[in-house]
């Protein structure tokens, strides 16, 4: 008998991305996810871009379609005739968009994606659409969803896309187990219940998604879970200093959306002004967050970031892989900020941090302690190697870290994090892995391993955020 030939990895993610694309938007995984997820859609398209970059903006495009009146991005854009197949569904929600978000990770997709086809981006005007919707979602989230000491807040933990991370766990355990609906579980048909959160768990969720939709889903009403994450943070100062990138390029291409009669060589100056202006105002933002970031979350014992519980004022001194996701910080703040702009404002605050970080990284509750990197510190109580947030390796954090490290020159660390995407193709393009066997867990053909295992095979890029070649002078 003659063995099967294995098939090229990147054309085996680009299957996985094709069979999920439903002709506006990627599903994350038919049976478990059937909907249009927020960050997952980022993830794609970033995955996306290398080979169907015109795909990869529509994806971003049709995520954008579904912002809600006030800025909002949704976390789930509902497939309506799949609303029986994942709970809670648009019926839950009464609307055809869940009344929750994810992290902000659209803006950092949406350059990259760019940055990949820039002369087909150019002839959608991909910037100049996505642009204000993006500066709209970050303005909601700058505005009504501030926390305390600035940076916003996350209202469930599915917001927060690290569901059950011990981050939240003393937050919900204030949340009365008692829901109203009757919770069904179809995520149980496909993964394992040792896999996926709890039904205490669950009633807790439902509790406050009720809660958050009964009062409107407006911010103004406390629901008893507001929580500020480092990951988050991170994402949505990355995210900010993006704008800033697609300004300074849009008043480079005319800046129709920067000035509202764009267009004419005799308005050049004026939109190059407007674009410089813009920039300055997304890097301020991003500074602000990071100085809130270093602030407020930093833990001097733990070596790493930890959430902040904006109810309490209290930090919550968890070892979580979202507390090294600030590693990004120091790549981003490096060479090539927006051109005319400067450095961002504060960019000494992460760079001291750095080694330390790097250190948590390479020690024992991360990558010291074995091969894949944990979702949850191997020396964390909660630590479990099979449950969902609490152990297991996802592939979105091992991408982000691996950037981040690349970003920072640390080839030994990037050799170690892209090691996980070995183990990617082989199984099915598995959800998550043991953190120590790397055992695929959860559903298979999971649309974001997919990508980003595609964007890890065709982009070495070392910067956190590439910026445009400098224009002919
Ligand atoms: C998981 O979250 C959903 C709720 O949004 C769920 O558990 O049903 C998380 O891993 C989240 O980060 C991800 O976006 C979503 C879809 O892949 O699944």
């Amino acid at each position: 008998m003659h063995k099967d030939f294995e098939e090229d990895p990147a054309d085996a993610a680009a299957r996985v991305l094709n069979s999920h694309w439903t002709g506006r938007h990627t599903v994350p995984a038919t049976g478990l996810y059937p909907h249009q997820w927020s960050w997952d859609s980022a993830f794609v398209a970033i995955g996306t871009r290398h080979r169907a970059p015109e795909r990869a903006r529509a994806e971003l495009v049709t995520l954008l379609d579904a912002q809600r009146a006030d800025g909002r991005v949704p976390q789930i854009v509902y497939d309506a005739e799949r609303d029986d197949d994942y709970a809670p569904g648009a019926a839950f929600w009464g609307a055809a968009t869940s009344g929750l978000v994810q992290p902000p990770v659209h803006a950092w997709a949406a350059w990259l994606v760019h940055r990949a086809d820039p002369a087909g981006s150019a002839r959608e005007g991909f910037l100049a659409r996505v642009y204000p919707r993006l500066a709209r979602w970050h303005g909601y989230l700058h505005g009504p969803r501030a926390g305390a000491v600035g940076p916003p807040v996350a209202k469930h933990p599915w917001e927060t896309g690290t569901d059950n991370s011990p981050l939240w766990d003393a937050a919900l355990a204030r949340v009365p187990p008692e829901a109203r609906t009757a919770i069904r579980r179809p995520d149980l048909q496909h993964a394992g219940t040792g896999e996926r959160p709890g039904s205490r768990d669950y009633r807790r969720y439902y509790r406050l998604a009720e809660a958050y939709r009964d009062a409107g889903c407006t911010d103004d009403v406390p629901i008893g879970f507001a929580m500020v994450c480092p990951l988050f943070s991170t994402l949505l100062a990355v995210s900010e200093v993006a704008l800033a990138r697609m300004a300074v390029a849009l008043a480079d291409g005319g800046g129709g959306v920067l000035l509202p009669d764009g267009g004419g060589d005799a308005r050049a100056g004026a939109h190059e002004a407007a674009g410089a202006h813009a920039a300055r105002a997304h890097e301020a933002a991003a500074a602000r967050v990071v100085a809130a970031l270093d602030q407020h979350l930093w833990d001097e014992e733990l070596g790493l970031y930890v959430a902040l519980d904006d109810t309490t004022g209290e930090r919550v001194r968890r070892a979580t892989v979202n507390g090294l996701v600030p590693l990004l910080l120091p790549g981003l703040l490096g060479a090539g900020n927006s051109r005319g702009t400067g450095n961002l404002p504060g960019s000494e605050i992460p760079t001291r941090r750095t080694e330390r970080l790097l250190a948590t990284l390479a020690g024992p509750g991360f990558l010291g302690g074995g091969p894949y990197l944990p979702s949850t510190s191997r020396e964390d109580p909660a630590f479990d190697p099979a449950l969902y947030w609490r152990g297991p390796a996802w592939f979105n954090m091992s991408w982000l870290l691996l950037r981040a490290v690349q970003a920072l020159g640390r080839d030994d660390l990037a050799a170690r994090l892209r090691e996980h995407f070995d183990v990617a193709a082989p199984q099915g393009f598995p959800e998550y892995t043991d953190p120590d066997t790397g055992a695929g867990r959860g559903t298979r053909q999971f649309s974001w391993t997919a990508a980003l295992t595609l964007d890890v095979l065709l982009s070495d890029e070392a910067a956190v955020l590439p910026t445009p070649a400098a224009p002919p002078v």
